[in-house]
């Protein structure tokens, strides 16, 4: 989606996905040749950091996000916190938060092929009505139904030592917009559709 286009040794990944009615299930087996983490900081450039994005609509309404609940994009780094863009500060700044609580992650290298990084994420999908007020907090994760339509996409991040990311791979092949592909952390109109299965 950005970014120079990677050789299977610097970046390649694949994924499924399982769902209950609580969470969904994703494996992803990731290559990554250098994980890299220049900020320690989990709110600063997040995203020139290696990491696993998962972006969802829970209704698929498709749309803007970007400073809204509309539809998230959870960057999940290497020490497992999650980012999102929530609505701007009252001053008017970008508001980056932790949205830990959403979802829970796990990696590990592989013993036999060290650069092989098995990444497993079970999410609560929450509806466009989330909030991050506290009078709020009873708000729960929706349930999930057979047949249900999510938007989806997943993506990763890869850096292996650059000021900035390097490559910005994605599950969905978008259209450019003005040359542009780089459209997820906007609108999730450029998704896919994720319909949930027997
Ligand atoms: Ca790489
Ligand atoms: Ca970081
Ligand atoms: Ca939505
Ligand atoms: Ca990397």
């Amino acid at each position: 989606m950005s970014g120079s286009q990677p050789t299977t040794d610097d970046f390649s990944g694949r994924f499924k996905i399982l769902w209950d009615a609580e969470q969904l299930y994703l494996l992803v087996e990731v290559v990554d040749n250098i994980l890299f983490d220049q900020h320690a900081d989990p709110l600063h450039f997040y995203w020139d950091d290696d990491c696993l994005e998962v972006f969802i609509d829970e209704d698929a309404s498709g749309g803007n996000h970007q400073f809204n609940f509309n539809a998230f994009a959870y960057h999940i780094a290497l020490d497992n916190q999650v980012v999102d863009i929530g609505p701007n500060k009252q001053d008017g700044s970008t508001n980056f938060v932790l949205l830990n609580e959403h979802l829970n992650s796990i990696w590990r290298r592989r013993e036999s092929k060290p650069h092989k990084i098995i990444w497993e994420v079970a999410l609560r999908v929450y509806g466009d009505d989330f909030t991050l007020y506290s009078n709020n907090k009873n708000q729960q994760p929706v349930t999930l139904t057979l047949g249900k339509t999510l938007g989806f996409m997943l993506a990763y991040c890869d850096n292996d030592g650059s000021k900035e990311r390097e490559s910005f791979m994605g599950s969905t092949d978008i259209k450019p917009v003005n040359g542009d592909k780089n459209l997820g952390y906007i609108t999730a109109d450029v998704f896919q559709k994720l319909k949930l299965i027997e």
